[in-house]
Formats: C-alpha cells, structure tokens, sequence
C-alpha cells in the first residue's frame, strides 16, 4: 500500500463590508488542506478514512443553518491524478449516486423562525383521530399539553389512517380545577401556505377560526379561564408544501412552543412567524454520495417516519411509508 500526500489548495474569498477593499491575489492567503491518498487494491485512490471529513450525522444536520432547499457544495478542484469525487455529477465507483450541487439531505417536517436554525420535527402520535386527540369540551382543548399563559403548536398523527394535522392550543381549561388560571386573552393567528385540501376540524370556539381561502384561516380567539384554539387536518404527505403561522398575542399569553413528538419541546419566539414545511419527493443524494434510505435514523422527504431500522410493528413500517 502506497500512501502519498497531495495538496489542495482553497482560495479564501472575504466579503466586502463597509469601506470597498480591492483584495488582490496576493491579499489573499492560501489554505493549504492535506489529505492523505491510499492507493486501494483495484488501483483507485479514495481518501483515507482517518482524514476524511466526517460524515455528516442527524444531530449536526438538524442544528445546522437551513440549507436544506440550497446546500452549499464547496467546488473542490479536481484530484491531481485526475480520479473521480463526489459532488462531479458523474456516479463514479464506490458511489451510489452523485447530483453534483444538488446533494444533500431533504427532510420530510421541519420548523423554523426567521434567524433560527431549521430543525427536523416530528408529530404527536396517538391512535385517536385528531377531533378525538383535540378533545373539545367545557369550551376548551384537552390535548394534556395545555398550559395557562402558553401557545402550543404540534403536529398530530393518527395511527389508524395517518392523518396528518395541525394543532394549535392556549391556555387551560378552568374547569380542570388547576392553578394558576388562564388570564383574560386576546389573540389572532394568521395560517398561510395551508396545502390544498386542508381542513377546519375544530375551530375552539365556533367561528373562531374561518378559512379566508382553501390555502389560509384566520384565527380569533378571546378567552378568559379556558382554552382556545384550533386543530387543521388532512394536511398531504404527497406533496410539498410550508405553512406559515403568525400570530399576534395581544394579551394574556406570555410563552410558545412546539411540541416534538421525538420528546423535545422548543421554545418559539412570541413575535417571529413560524414556519412548518412538509417536503414530499423522492430518495436524495446525499453530501457523501450515498442515496438516503429507510433506516438511516433521518426522516426524508420520502418517509413518514425512520426510526433507524427496516421493520414494522415497533411504530415505523419497515418502508418507513406508514406511522403505527
Ligand atoms: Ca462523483
Ligand atoms: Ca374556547
Ligand atoms: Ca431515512
Ligand atoms: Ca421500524
């Protein structure tokens, strides 16, 4: 085995800010990387393992920038010898796919608030269907997410027919006997981006929320030792689509939040909009060349769910196609 060193060289560009600075060739300093290059047995050179950069994992994608609509493929010039690499367009030996500037992953639900990294979310799941789940009654919801002073989104699946739904809640119902009470509220939410077919199922209380068009609702909710809100449902898994919430909490809620199915509650910004975006679609490429598939633990545009394995009956079909 043979080991050799081959120098890439990366030009740095710096982005102009304030005065206009003419930066010339030799302003610019070089950044020498080194990776080591191992002759493999069929005579190929693939960079060794130890000095690769990582593969990218769940966690590092969902925390990082969203760049998931446009992923930023650094143009590395071609090996010296002239072998293939991924991100070439061209599907070279060892590679199972290669799309160029067009790798990357594409996440089936994520959500996001202007400034705000996009994280992959995940819905509430239960067998109920979401009237059920939503539970209205004495002029409230009672999902067992409700908190006084609070708005919760999440979204809702129903294990039976894998409905797919929106699910927004605020404050408690005061029947509950619970302390501290729900204070007089004031609140309206503007719903945008809604997929065709979407549908009211509850509007907490009658008349509170109204479709303004098949793609929008407007919500407004005045409520005072109860709860209020609305459940959305029949959201598509077919095709793509980004919902936009903003809300406008003119009294007596103080706190939001998304309620991850995955267990993970996140604060949202009580005055930024929040994005919740669906992309449908087929397997992608990703940033190593390999093609997504079911069972890699992330929940691609071609999945309802992957929980890391390719069997059913443990909440995620073997397909990752269904939610059980
Ligand atoms: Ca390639
Ligand atoms: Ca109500
Ligand atoms: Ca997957
Ligand atoms: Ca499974």
């Amino acid at each position: 085995m043979i080991t050799r060193h081959v120098a890439l060289v990366i030009a740095l560009a710096l982005p102009a800010c304030g005065a206009r600075t003419e930066l010339t060739a030799s302003a610019v300093p070089d950044a020498r990387v080194a990776f080591d290059v191992v002759d493999a047995p069929d005579g190929r050179d693939v960079v060794d393992a130890a000095d690769a950069p990582d593969v990218i994992d769940a966690r590092d994608v969902f925390d990082a920038p969203a760049t998931v609509d446009a992923p930023v493929i650094v143009d590395t010039p071609p090996a010296v010898d002239g072998s293939a690499r991924c991100g070439d367009r061209v599907t070279d030996p060892g590679e199972q796919c290669d799309y160029g500037a067009s790798n990357g992953r594409r996440l089936s639900l994520t959500l996001s608030q202007p400034g705000r990294p996009q994280v992959a979310i995940r819905p509430v799941v239960t067998r109920a269907s979401v009237g059920q789940f939503y539970d209205y009654r004495s002029a409230s919801a009672h999902t067992g997410y409700e908190l006084p002073s609070t708005a919760t989104l999440m979204l809702h699946v129903n294990t039976v027919d894998n409905q797919l739904s929106l699910v927004m809640v605020m404050g408690r119902d005061g029947n509950l006997g619970l302390s501290p009470a729900q204070p007089e509220a004031d609140v309206e939410v503007l719903f945008t981006g809604l997929p065709q077919g979407s549908v009211r199922v509850v509007s907490d209380d009658d008349g509170e929320l109204e479709f303004t068009s098949p793609t929008a609702a407007r919500g407004r909710w005045r409520f005072d030792d109860n709860s209020d809100g609305c459940a959305i449902g029949s959201l598509t898994w077919s095709s793509s689509w980004r919902i936009v919430i903003e809300p406008t909490y003119r009294s007596g809620i103080t706190a939001a939040r998304f309620i991850d199915g995955a267990g993970t509650v996140r604060t949202l910004s009580l005055r930024e909009s929040v994005v919740i975006e669906h992309r449908a679609g087929d397997r992608t490429c990703l940033d190593d060349c390999t093609l997504s598939r079911c069972g890699d633990g992330v929940v691609d545009a071609d999945e309802r769910c992957d929980d890391g394995n390719v069997q059913s009956g443990d909440g995620c079909a073997a397909d990752c196609a269904r939610i059980e």
